[in-house]
């Protein structure tokens, strides 16, 4: 039986982020990208929603998956990682999408160089999280949910 296309959550994860937990601590911490998910499943099902997630180290993936989420899926919650500052067409896809849409960063890249401060994506979605963590993945899945049953 297929999910129900209003209770059902894209999860996003772009380049190199199933390498997390392994380099860079300092920055992105010690939980794994399973971690992550796990956590995004837990808070969705406490609330009545499904999460599906794909990683992808290529744009085309991810682009295909939010033309997959369209009309099957109630919101995405991306996590770009680099393609947010430099795909104009990851944006130009995630337009495409009538849902909610959330940015969600684990790091805050407005502290960080730069390159990191521009999001090309960012006019394109509902609203953005940056520099909560792992709390980001529990905070961006409430705030899509919230949106979703037109919670302020
Ligand atoms: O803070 C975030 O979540 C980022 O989206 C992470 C991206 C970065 O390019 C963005 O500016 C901010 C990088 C993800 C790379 O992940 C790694 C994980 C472990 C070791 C090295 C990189």
């Amino acid at each position: 039986m297929s999910a129900d296309s209003s209770r059902l959550i894209l999860l996003l994860s772009g380049p190199n982020l199933n390498l997390l937990g392994e380099r860079q601590p300092e920055i992105y911490g010690t939980t794994t990208l399973s971690d992550l998910v796990q956590i995004s499943v837990g808070t969705a099902a406490a609330h009545g929603y499904d999460v599906e997630h794909l990683q992808s180290n290529h744009e085309g993936e991810l682009i295909d998956a939010i033309h997959g989420a369209r009309g099957r899926c109630a919101a995405i919650v991306i996590n770009a990682a680099a393609f947010t500052h430099s795909s104009y067409a990851l944006a130009d896809a995630l337009a495409t999408f009538e849902g909610v849409k959330v940015e969600l960063h684990i790091s805050n890249p407005q502290a960080r160089e730069h390159w990191r401060h521009s999001s090309l994506i960012a006019p394109y979605v509902t609203g953005h999280l940056a520099g909560f963590g792992a709390s980001g993945y529990r905070l961006a899945i409430e705030a899509a949910i919230a949106q979703l049953e037109g919670a302020a």
